[in-house]
């Protein structure tokens, strides 16, 4: 759920980049604050771990610029799928207000991606979200690489509810703008009262 805050008139948008180990969620990060505008983002931070020499997440605040009166921004999360089910994951999905699903579009990876979702299926449950009612991007990474998996089977597999999609190769900025672009739009349908 969007948190308003009318004081400094600013609507802050929560937005979560799931997807199975290395499968590209911080490159995603990094693509789209090397592509923004200095006066549009302010910092990406990346949160080690230096006992396991992993990452606990990356933060990226971005700016969507005005709506009416109101300053909307987008806070963008990665978590790796290890962290799925200790306790910064359910702490990190309070008031989350839509979800990108990073897919390693390679065979090898097909099963791990297949967990990692039904993972974050379970996990987006037992908070009480129903995925298919939240903003989402589906999108398959690693387009580049060999052995790649057809997008109808990855549809299939990973994209069941029918969200937005979008091909990519996150490391070299391939579909990540516009991967951040479908989620903005939604995350605006959702914030605009019905009727
Ligand atoms: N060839 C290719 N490499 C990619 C692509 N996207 C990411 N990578 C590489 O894959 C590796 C893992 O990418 P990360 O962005 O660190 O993956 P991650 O999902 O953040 O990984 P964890 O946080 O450890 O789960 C890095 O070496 C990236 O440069 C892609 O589309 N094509
Ligand atoms: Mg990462």
């Amino acid at each position: 759920m969007a948190f308003t805050n009318f004081d400094t008139k600013e609507i802050n948008c929560k937005v979560i980049y799931f997807g199975p180990d290395h499968c590209g969620k911080s490159e995603n990060l990094r693509s789209i604050y090397a592509s923004t505008a200095d006066d549009m983002k302010s910092g990406l931070m990346e949160l080690d771990d230096p006992d396991k020499g992993s990452k606990y997440f990356d933060f990226l605040p971005i700016s969507l610029g005005h709506v009416n009166d109101f300053h909307l921004k987008l806070h963008l999360f990665t978590l790796p799928a290890k962290n799925l089910f200790e306790t910064v994951a359910s702490v990190i999905l309070k008031g989350v207000d839509g979800f990108v699903f990073v897919v390693d579009s390679r065979l090898e990876r097909l099963a791990a991606n297949i967990e990692c979702y039904r993972n974050v299926d379970k996990l987006f449950r037992e908070e009480g979200y129903n995925l298919g009612e939240l903003p989402r991007v589906v999108q398959y990474n690693k387009r580049d690489l060999g052995s790649l998996v057809p997008l109808d089977v990855l549809r299939e597999e990973l994209n069941p509810l029918g969200g937005a999609e979008q091909e990519a190769i996150a490391s070299e900025s391939v579909g990540t703008m516009e991967t951040l672009h479908a989620m903005a739009k939604q995350i605006l349908v959702s914030l605009v009262p019905a009727g």
